[in-house]
């Protein structure tokens, strides 16, 4: 077992500044494990910019990258030429123009990065994925559709089998604050709608947050557990 800690991040939707401004304070080594949660693409001013740090972050630590809907819409739409008109409405169009808007521009890296990532990942205490999952069923086992597309508004399940407690993102928390259901994390702060970007470790639940310039809101704050 490494000294190293987890760390997830919440949806980061393009927003590479705050993106930069939170692995300065993060100051991640070699020993440690970094999650995304999906949503690294789309709807934000740099598109490309974030898709370069997380491979140089690749170098830095160990980067675990969950699958979004975001990101399978890209790849659909890319790979498969399918739904790209909807993709493009749903913040695809950002992610072109940071690539010049041309798809012949997105590199082979950035692409191979994309097919990498993965639905589930978990640790002793608790499992990450996109958006929602199914209690009833084991993390290999999650069906897609919940996993990536099920806000939490639409449905919070109860406790996972597993007897983990989940961490997501997908939801939009406009208030910029993490929710804590008890069994259920959200992460997604809504850095891209003016809100915070946001990364906390498993299991201590240390708190960083960053506006979406970067600039630190909350350092290495530690959150209590909650009951619920
Ligand atoms: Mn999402």
């Amino acid at each position: 077992m490494s000294n190293g800690r987890t760390i997830a991040i919440g949806d980061i939707h393009g927003c590479s500044a705050a993106l930069d401004g939170l692995l300065e304070a993060l100051d991640v080594s070699s020993e440690d494990t970094v999650i995304v949660l999906g949503d690294v693409v789309d709807r934000g001013p740099d598109v490309r910019g974030v898709l370069e740090r997380l491979l140089a972050l690749e170098n830095a630590c160990r980067l675990v990258a969950i699958l979004g809907n975001h990101e399978a819409m890209m790849l659909e739409a890319i790979e498969h030429g399918r739904g790209v008109a909807a993709w493009t409405e749903c913040g695809g169009a950002a992610t072109l123009a940071s690539y010049g808007n041309a798809l012949s521009n997105v590199p082979d890296e950035h692409m191979e990065f994309l097919r990498r990532m993965r639905l589930t990942y978990e640790v002793e205490t608790h499992f990450f994925i996109h958006a929602n999952y199914v209690a009833t069923l084991p993390l290999d086992r999650q069906p897609v559709s919940v996993a990536l597309w099920e806000h939490l508004t639409h449905f919070v399940p109860p406790p996972h089998l597993s007897g983990k407690c989940a961490v997501v993102g997908h939801t939009p928390q406009q208030s910029g604050e993490v929710l804590d259901l008890g069994h259920i994390i959200c992460l997604d702060t809504y850095c891209v709608g003016g809100g915070r970007l946001t990364a906390m470790s498993f299991p201590q639940r240390q708190l960083w947050q960053v506006d979406p310039k970067g600039s630190l809101c909350r350092d290495g704050e530690l959150l209590p557990f909650s009951d619920d």
